[in-house]
């Protein structure tokens, strides 16, 4: 009698909670159907991969010190908050992806720390040359929200900027860690820097994961696509290709230059790198001992399309060489006359 009791108590147990993999299989078909248009490295993925940014990286171990309330890292407060959170500066368009994802949530259950993570890595997988991120579960999710002034904008200096990844990791994202975490600007565009061209990339190749973003933040600015300058703006390459003034400055800081002039034509580095740091991102604040990884139910990206290139029109004469210690790579350019980059 007490084996069948048994028995019925795995039973029963299987139907209350469907293994965890098993709910996450559910949860990444949903999102790839009804929020990915299919499996796409869409505006949706993008928007997705930045949410897990601006709520992992509000925690500040400094103002913890000065005992403020410092903010809950990768906890979900982005949008469980979001009424006060999205309100912040920095974080201008995101009310958007969080309303989009919200019915999600609300008919998976999957904690919102947990799903704003798994929702950016699903979008990810999308893009080819993208690695797979991880998927943990079990995160504590937010009882307050962040507070405000947390989240790097574009218009931050590079000391800002290194400054305030620093604190929110305890020293882990130094300076050349931020170079890896901003291979992410590979699949991105801007929909607020400047509001006249919503959705124009950070550089040509917006829906691969590639090193196209390192080679095209290193050429010389020639134009601002829209009405510029904005603020956080300087000029960019290309028509229809925004630059921020963030990824300018730290292209060519001499803390950070030669290791971004390393990711180009360096496809292992820009898919090793970013898999890397995701890690560490999407769990802190969160105590990793007490999360289960889930990252099997990633898919595995498709390798990435295409080689590094010069866009039509451009050269190494066009190239603001800003590392001293290493030659600049070699580069085919593109064949035909200048193009514009399409916006997202
Ligand atoms: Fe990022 C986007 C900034 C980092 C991811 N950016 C973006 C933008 C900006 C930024 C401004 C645009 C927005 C609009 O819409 O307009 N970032 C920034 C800064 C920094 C960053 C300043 C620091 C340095 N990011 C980052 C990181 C990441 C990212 C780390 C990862 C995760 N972003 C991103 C993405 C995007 C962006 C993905 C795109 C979105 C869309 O497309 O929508
Ligand atoms: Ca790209």
């Amino acid at each position: 009698l007490s084996a069948l009791i048994s028995v019925v108590a795995i039973v029963q147990g299987a139907i209350a909670s469907p293994p965890l993999n098993r709910r996450l299989f559910a949860i990444r078909e949903d999102l790839q159907k009804n929020l990915f248009d299919g499996g796409q490295c869409n505006a949706e993925a993008h928007e997705s991969l930045r949410l897990t940014f601006h709520d992992a990286i509000a925690i500040s171990p400094a103002l913890e010190a000065q005992g403020k309330f410092g903010g809950g890292g990768a906890d979900g407060s982005i949008a469980i908050f979001s009424e006060i959170e999205t309100g912040f500066h920095p974080n201008i368009g995101l009310d958007e992806i969080v309303e989009k994802q919200r019915p999600f949530i609300n008919r998976h259950n999957l904690g919102v720390a947990d799903f704003i993570q798994f929702a950016g890595a699903i979008g990810a997988s999308n893009c080819p040359g993208a690695p797979q991120l991880a998927a943990f579960v079990g995160r504590k999710d937010a009882t307050q929200p962040a507070p405000d002034g947390l989240v790097p904008e574009p218009f931050h200096t590079p000391d800002q900027i290194f400054d305030r990844l620093a604190d929110a990791s305890q020293g882990e994202f130094d300076p050349i860690l931020t170079v890896w975490l901003l291979t992410a600007h590979t699949v991105a565009a801007a929909n607020d820097v400047d509001p006249t061209i919503p959705g124009s990339p950070f550089d040509s190749t917006p829906g691969v994961f590639d090193s196209q973003f390192f080679v095209e933040t290193t050429l010389q600015g020639t134009l601002f696509p829209g009405d510029g300058p904005n603020q956080g703006e300087v000029k960019s390459p290309l028509r229809g290709e925004m630059r921020l003034q963030s990824d300018f400055l730290i292209a060519r800081d001499n803390r950070t230059a030669c290791e971004w002039q390393s990711f180009i034509n360096n496809q292992t580095k820009v898919h090793d790198m970013f898999q890397f740091v995701f890690h560490d991102l999407s769990i802190l604040g969160q105590d990793i001992n007490s999360l289960v990884d889930c990252t099997e139910v990633v898919p595995v990206p498709k390798p990435v399309v295409g080689r590094t290139h010069f866009p039509a029109g451009l050269t190494i004469r066009d190239v603001n060489h800003a590392c001293a210690e290493t030659p600049f790579p070699v580069l085919p350019t593109d064949p035909g006359p200048r193009t514009s980059v399409a916006p997202v």
